[in-house]
């Protein structure tokens, strides 16, 4: 298998104006029937070539003639085509043994698609990629008892009884569109229905299809959905622009939802809520993937990709308004924190890894590796940097003219600039090196205050480390926000944007009368890595006076980040004392702000603390991280537990006041827990609990902390929930995520248990992607175990789901931190998949990368 480049595009041979697709859909043997209408469009490509993977073909005919055709590697070629012509394809697909959840598939009792990235051809013989669009009519038949609803894209045109029980629907999507964003579904669901008036006066019908006996769990994201509708329309303009819009959730489900034109199909785990079975961060999820799809309709869908390297032109910007959307909805400096951590403990591996690439990539084996978080959130960020440089209107200026210069279009990154640019008459030259450089940028701050002349004076030197695909790099355009507060806390502060665009360069800010601290990167206005030697007074200051939540959050991490590494060096009893003191003044103001609080209050993961050191020490670095709590725990008890009491919420709801409580309080369960008085707290806190949040507090205080009453209380949960696996998830993740010697035999019988299974991808992430992600003790044991582990069980996933199988193996290959004796047991590991000899192209990217 070979990369595809980005420098080798070519624009396509053919179009096609027009495809009618018929499916007569069975279990094992569905018939798909393709006609299309083609036109050749550059003369001097004779022979058309389509993609096709794992299709019998039935037949084919030209004009009306069956003809012959070759094999490539890839598909089929048909030579010497006429310029024009329609083009017949009979082919047989196999739905029910599709395990690889791309394709046609199925999911339960239900017929379902998923063709991004290149899953149609897996339907049918076609050109599978999204420069080529077409105006798309389907035909479902099925049979009507098993599958009353017949779903597809656009609207329904007619509908009728066909014989032996079976019954079929036509649609039309009037909208050409790429054939990613085709979809089907078949299969008997329940229905709730809602309507949506857009601005302009159009009657909108809103469908939601859920398993049957779901009902009640599916308020929730109808109503994120007209959230999102009515936002849309306010923030940017845009209205939906089909009769009707179609949710799907289905349990078999590769990721977390797909924008099909009018018809999105999303994982049931970020559609299905209630109190009793979603916690807050569920609700949180399902708003914010229901908007995300909802936003493609415009930013994907009408205006779309002309290949895929250039898939964040669709994701970036559909996250960047994901965001501003979650913003607008809960706490905008929360959802901002929550970014950051995304950030810093997967993107920023990610970029130190052997899979690093830009934004948009100029080399893939497999696309499905690349809808990683530096194409959807870095990709976001680069968005949200635009945002800082050009305003909130000049940004809306640029999106309207995006928008209704590319309507219809497939079109590329640098035509997303190019928009913005001339929108706003500026040169965003240097800026567009974000998308072709991959790396984190490391500022180096040199500052220092004059007294005499008050003067502060800012040095700032940008250098981007090389990456595995890169070794030169240049200098990016970097909007750096700070915030200049005096230490005393008397007086006023100040905030600037600051526009680093030279490798170095120097700032000066007048008038500084009194010794000031200074916040940099405030908002996190760039995804990068400061270098700045602060002082803890400083830093004391920031989380005292400055006005940006998101800096006084970071000033606290990195304050207590000191700490923790200090403590791993020394490998010393003795724990640094401002963490103590600065924990005692966050305690004592809890109440005032309890969501940014908890934030702080939360010591940065292993994860985030990982990323800011080229070698680390597993052991010392877990070691220090629980001394740090343990002290603070104990040291506050009394603290924890009043304010645990006072936090506890009358009858649940999810609504932003006591979604920062509860959120405060599982945060003093998880110190209360380390502290030996705490049994009863906890118990009496499991029993009360009338929501999923504090529920699963319990679980995971008691679980961090390995106490006996976890595997009582994991008793009661799974009895109570054995029937509901998405509730199961949770149970299976907690118990996948602790860390204690017996683990991997715990895994084991995760594995064994009845409400497993390989075949669905939730399972298998919230089993073996915990432990991966998660278990850093665990995975990480010194004698290599873990990664023997999950290496045997990605030889067996990659033959059923390599797109799955390709996600686990990310904690293993980003190696590069870890100590020599764990490096080699990885590599060795890492051998033994590549000489497997039938690996999937997505993971035989990854190692080979990786070796
Ligand atoms: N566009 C889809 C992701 C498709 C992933 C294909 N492997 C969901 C989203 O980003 O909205
Ligand atoms: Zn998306």
């Amino acid at each position: 298998s070979r990369a595809m480049k980005l420098a080798d595009y070519q624009a396509p041979g053919f179009s096609v104006s027009d495809i009618y697709l018929e499916f007569d859909l069975q279990d094992e043997q569905t018939r798909v029937t393709a006609i299309s209408q083609v036109q050749r469009v550059d003369s001097a490509i004779r022979d058309l070539e389509l993609d096709g993977k794992k299709l019998i073909l039935e037949g084919l005919w030209i004009n009306g003639t069956q003809t012959e055709v070759s094999l490539t590697e890839q598909g089929i070629r048909l030579t010497e085509v006429p310029d024009q012509f329609e083009l017949r394809i009979e082919t047989l697909i196999d739905p029910v043994n599709n395990h690889a959840l791309e394709g046609l598939y199925k999911s339960g009792g239900a017929f379902c698609t998923q063709c991004e990235a290149q899953g149609f051809r897996r339907i049918t013989y076609f050109l599978d990629r999204p420069d080529v669009m077409a105006r798309y009519r389907v035909k479902v038949i099925a049979d009507k008892q098993d599958c009353p609803y017949l779903l597809a894209n656009g609207n329904l045109i007619d509908s009728g009884d066909a014989e032996q029980g079976r019954h079929w629907a036509l649609w039309e999507d009037p909208f050409p569109k790429p054939c990613y964003l085709f979809a089907l579904v078949a299969g008997d669901f329940d229905k709730l229905e809602d309507q949506f008036t857009t601005h302009s006066g159009r009657q909108v019908e809103l469908q939601l299809f859920v398993d049957k006996g779901n009902v009640s769990r599916g308020q929730h994201a109808l109503d994120s959905l007209k959230k999102a509708m009515a936002w849309d329309e306010q923030k940017y303009g845009l209205e939906y622009d089909l009769d009707i819009y179609m949710i799907v959730a289905v349990d078999f489900f590769n990721m977390g939802a797909m924008e099909n034109k009018g018809l999105n199909i999303f994982n049931s785990k970020y559609v299905l809520a209630d109190a009793a079975s979603a916690t807050d961060q569920d609700y949180f999820n399902i708003e914010s993937v229901i908007a995300h799809e909802y936003f493609h309709n415009w930013t994907g869908n009408r205006v779309t990709c002309r290949d895929w390297f250039q898939l964040s032109l669709k994701e970036g910007l559909t996250v960047f308004r994901d965001q501003q959307f979650s913003a607008d909805m809960a706490s905008a400096a929360i959802v901002r924190i929550n970014q950051v951590r995304v950030m810093r403990e997967h993107q920023f591996a990610e970029d130190s890894g052997p899979m690093a690439h830009p934004i948009r990539p100029a080399e893939v084996m497999e696309m499905n590796n690349f809808y990683s978080v530096t194409v959807y959130d870095k990709g976001a960020e680069v968005i949200r940097m635009l945002h800082t440089l050009l305003g909130e209107q000049g940004f809306r200026k640029g999106m309207d003219c995006y928008i209704s210069r590319h309507d219809g279009q497939a079109v590329t990154c640098d035509d997303f600039v190019q928009a913005m640019e001339d929108a706003n008459q500026r040169d965003l030259s240097l800026f567009r090196g974000w998308y072709s450089q991959s790396g984190t940028p490391v500022i180096s701050v040199d500052c220092e205050w004059d007294e005499s002349t008050q003067q502060l004076r800012l040095d700032l030197t940008q250098k981007t480390p090389p990456t595995a695909d890169q070794a030169e790099k240049q200098p990016l355009h970097i909007p750096v926000a700070i915030e200049v507060v005096p230490v005393s806390g008397q007086g006023e502060g100040r905030s600037e944007v600051l526009s680093l665009t030279g490798q170095q360069q120097r700032f000066t800010f007048e008038n500084i009368s009194a010794e000031p601290a200074v916040a940099l990167l405030t908002g996190f206005s760039a995804p990068v890595k400061v270098d700045y030697q602060s002082t803890p007074g400083h830093q004391l200051a920031v989380i005292l006076y400055a006005s940006d939540p998101v800096a006084r959050w970071d000033a606290c991490q990195q304050l207590v980040s000191d700490a923790i590494f200090t403590i791993a060096q020394n490998d010393a009893r003795t724990v640094p004392d401002f963490p103590i003191e600065l924990f005692a003044g966050l305690l004592e103001q809890a109440q005032t702000e309890p969501a940014l609080i908890a934030e702080m209050l939360e010591l940065p993961s292993f994860e985030t603390l990982a990323q800011q050191r080229d070698r680390i020490d597993v052991d010392a670095l877990l070691g220090a991280r629980k001394q740090l709590k343990t002290l603070l725990a104990e040291k506050f008890s009394a603290q924890w537990q009043r304010l645990f009491i006072q936090l506890s919420n009358p009858q649940y709801d999810y609504q932003q006041q006591q979604v920062e409580r509860r959120r405060l309080s599982g945060v003093c369960l998880s110190y209360l827990a380390c502290t030996e008085a705490s049994l009863d707290i906890l118990r009496q806190a499991y029993k009360h609990s009338d929501n999923m949040t504090d529920t699963l507090a319990v679980l995971k205080a008691c679980q961090a902390e390995n106490l006996p009453l976890f595997d009582e209380l994991m008793q009661d949960f799974e009895q109570r929930w054995h029937d509901d696996p998405l509730v199961m998830d949770k149970w299976f993740a907690l118990h996948a995520g602790r860390q204690h010697p017996g683990c991997l035999s715990t895994l084991q019988l995760l594995m064994s248990h009845g409400r497993y299974s390989i075949n669905n991808p939730n399972r298998v992430r919230s089993v073996m992607g915990t432990f991966a992600f998660y278990n850093t003790e665990g995975f990480h044991r010194r004698d290599g175990s873990g990664y023997r582990f999950l290496t045997d069980y990605l030889l067996e996933l990659d033959a059923v789901n390599p797109q799955v199988a390709a996600r686990l193996i990310t904690p293993m290959i980003q190696y590069a931190k870890l100590d020599e004796n764990r490096q080699q047991k990885i590599r060795l590991q890492l051998l033994r998949l590549f000489e497997h000899k039938s690996l999937s192209r997505d993971l035989y990217e990854k190692v080979q990368k990786a070796l």
